[in-house]
């Protein structure tokens, strides 16, 4: 599956960083693309629960939806 999530609170690559890794450490995530000018994380992964993938943002500090 593939989700593409739209992040708030982002201001340069330490949150990139940040933000990236609460993603990847989300069970059943393969990989999560994070980009800084867009806003946008696209995560890949045979099998994770989306509201983990934002539970994992929002303990970083920073808020996640769903951007499609
Ligand atoms: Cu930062």
């Amino acid at each position: 599956m593939k989700t593409d999530l739209q992040i708030e609170g982002m201001s340069c690559n330490a949150c990139v960083g940040f933000v990236a890794s609460a993603l990847q450490s989300v069970k059943g995530v393969d990989r999560a693309l994070v980009d800084l000018n867009t806003k946008h994380a696209e995560v890949e992964g045979p099998d994770y629960r989306v509201e983990d993938l934002i539970d994992a943002v929002e303990e970083e500090g920073y808020s996640a939806k769903v951007a499609n």
